[in-house]
């Protein structure tokens, strides 16, 4: 089974109730919650990152056992290619969808993608103890969004579960909730039991195995993970692998593992259906095949995702360089990178020598690499995000976003000026009530820095979703950002004194006692030009008695960015300085000379 749905709605909580309630774990055995999202960003940020496999072993009520492989994914858009690939490892899916959010963008996408690989959908309304909820409202979305997508009928006769994954329970009715004594969540294991059908494979046929994801262990390197769809799959046999561009090799797998609960267990012997984890094939990468040694036919190739944007990396040369991280050379940065590229198979790495390109799927998926970075002690520079253009016959292609929007009516204008300001096309528009939904199709390029925007015009109460669309024709230029910045003159302490000086032209990113250098960004502006300022200034002591109360100074709040604030904060000639303990951002050239001096031969895009 694989697990997908939008963001947030529930898949990891699903899975944790699973797995608790399987049976199969001793008390104590799961701590805490949410289980499956084990690495700590993961945890402290509540999003999956990485799919992850477990395996639950579960007896029906029959007695029957049952070995079910659980996949959960993550519903974030810049890791759908994940998603795509892994549900080849799937017989079924659980399309989980939030009873009061209904059908999102990416409950389309996962969905269309089951739908096309002939997968059949149990289809989960979670959260069904949120008080708002309108689950008769969503089952006909869900219902709508299937005929759209062209399922038989077969799949549109799906069944239904309404579920509280927060309290622990499924039902099948529609009727009563929560199931009278608190219920459980055994009702969805029946459901998997009971409608996702065993693979139609072939045993008996020579073995045919495909790598769908990839994990990596100082140790043995590369691990690959992924199905055996006919035959079977031994530890020690000389094997067939086939790469994608069709290259065979004889290898060996030296270890084979299967997944057992949350981890993996050794064996001899995979079966046809089951899923692997191989150690020891040289260039095991997505999409290989693993085949008999007499009989090397792969299987079809898998889609990669091509990157849609990239920022440039560069060691940290601020005066600061080396007080804060452990990790600050240009050869560390550059094994740092290189062991990335082992797993995250939608990134790319160019190497110019003192700087590289690193290109993904958006801003979210380099964000979290370099999120991990600064906890792993690395300090760097990093560019503005470009998207990545294409030439498609001799037409300038750019990535498209397909964008979703929901706003109060009487912030309908701002918003549509908002994004028509960033060459967004409306394709759709209904009226729910007090609110509108809108549908557009915008260039990936006019949503760096539109989140923050768009929450300031709507005072937070727009619901803002996208997901990569394609590559479409440029739609020309997009105006930065419509403010200037303050930049500091000194290098030093902040003091109270300088920034209640500055108080009325614009809003500071520092607070008194912060430590800046000079090229440093402290502000944002109140007008469109760039202002030099002086926020380390202290007041000269005179002998005369002041008549103002200056002693306690009232100051605004500063404005903290986030590493992926900033990110879409900066523009072409800023850089964001990421380090353990802060994000700073900073002009390329800290010098003022420098800066005139490059203003004028730089081309602008
Ligand atoms: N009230 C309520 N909240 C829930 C329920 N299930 C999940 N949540 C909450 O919804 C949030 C998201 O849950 P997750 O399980 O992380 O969702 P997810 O689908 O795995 O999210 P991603 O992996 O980031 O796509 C968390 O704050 C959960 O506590 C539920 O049944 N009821
Ligand atoms: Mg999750």
């Amino acid at each position: 089974m694989a697990i997908v749905a939008h963001v947030d709605h529930g898949k990891t909580s699903l899975v944790d109730q699973l797995l608790r309630q399987s049976g199969h774990f001793a008390r104590g055995e799961l701590h805490g919650q949410f289980i499956m999202d084990s690495n700590p960003l993961e945890r402290e940020r509540g999003i999956t990152i990485l799919a992850k496999n477990c395996a639950i072993s579960y007896t029906d009520v029959a007695g029957k056992r049952y070995h079910i492989n659980i996949v959960d994914t993550p519903g974030h858009a810049d890791f759908s290619g994940e998603v795509q690939r892994v549900l080849k490892l799937a017989d079924g899916v659980l399309l989980v969808v939030d009873a009061f959010e209904g059908v999102m963008p990416q409950t389309r996408y996962v969905l269309a993608r089951a739908l096309e690989m002939g997968l059949k959908p149990v289809v989960v309304l979670n959260k069904m103890d949120r008080p708002e909820i309108r689950p008769d409202e969503v089952l006909l979305e869900v219902f709508e969004l299937m005929v759209e997508l062209g399922a038989d009928n077969e799949a549109l006769d799906f069944p239904v579960l309404y579920a509280s994954a927060k309290e622990g329970w499924a039902t099948l009715s529609d009727m009563q909730w929560p199931p009278p004594g608190g219920g459980n969540i055994h009702p969805l294991f029946e459901a998997i039991i009971e409608h996702v059908p065993v693979a139609d494979l072939d045993p008996d046929a020579p073995l045919q195995a495909q790598v769908t994801t990839l994990d990596y262990n100082d140790y043995v390197g590369r691990i690959g993970i992924g199905r055996v769809f006919a035959g079977t799959l031994l530890a020690g046999e000389e094997v067939a692998l086939i790469d994608r561009q069709g290259q065979t090799t004889i290898q060996k797998v030296a270890q084979l593992f299967r997944f057992d609960g949350l981890g993996r267990k050794e064996v001899r012997r995979v079966d046809t259906g089951d899923l692997f984890a191989a150690v020891g094939l040289e260039h095991v990468d997505i999409g290989v095949t693993i085949a008999a040694v007499e009989h090397p036919v792969p299987l079809p190739p898998m889609s990669l995702d091509e990157p849609t944007l990239h920022m440039v990396f560069r060691i940290n040369d601020s005066p600061f360089s080396g007080k804060e991280g452990t990790s600050v050379t240009a050869r560390q940065l550059r094994d740092r990178l290189k062991l990335e590229l082992q797993t995250n198979v939608a990134m790319r790495v160019e190497d110019k020598g003192d700087e590289f390109v690193v290109s993904g799927r958006g801003l979210l998926h380099l964000g979290i690499l370099l999120e991990n970075m600064r906890r792993e002690g690395f300090e760097l520079s990093v560019g503005k995000p470009r998207v990545i253009f294409r030439s498609e016959n001799g037409v300038r292609t750019e990535p498209i976003e397909f964008l979703t929007l929901d706003v109060p009516n009487e912030y309908m204008g701002t918003a549509m000026e908002l994004l028509g300001d960033r060459r967004a096309e409306l394709s759709r528009m209904e009226n729910r009530g007090l609110r509108t939904h809108l549908e557009y199709t915008v260039p990936a390029r006019g949503l760096i820095g539109l989140a923050g925007r768009m929450m300031t015009a709507t005072h937070g109460e727009a619901l803002m979703h996208h997901r990569y669309h394609c590559y479409g024709p440029y739609r020309g230029p997009i105006g930065g950002r419509n403010s200037g910045v303050m930049i500091a003159t000194e290098t030093g302490a902040v003091t109270a004194y300088a920034l209640d000086q500055l108080s009325d032209r614009g809003l500071m990113f520092v607070q008194p006692g912060d430590s800046c250098y000079m090229g440093q960004v402290v502000g944002e502006h109140c007008k469109p030009n760039d202002i030099p300022v002086n926020v380390v200034r202290t007041k000269k002591l005179t002998n005369m008695r002041s008549s103002t109360k200056d002693a306690t100074v009232v100051l605004k709040a500063p404005r903290r960015l986030t590493l992926e604030g900033a990110l879409e904060y900066i523009e072409d000639d800023e850089r964001v300085e990421i380090t353990p303990k802060s994000i700073r951002i900073r002009k390329q050239y800290l010098l003022d000379s420098d800066r005139r001096r490059h203003a004028k031969n730089s081309p602008g895009e």
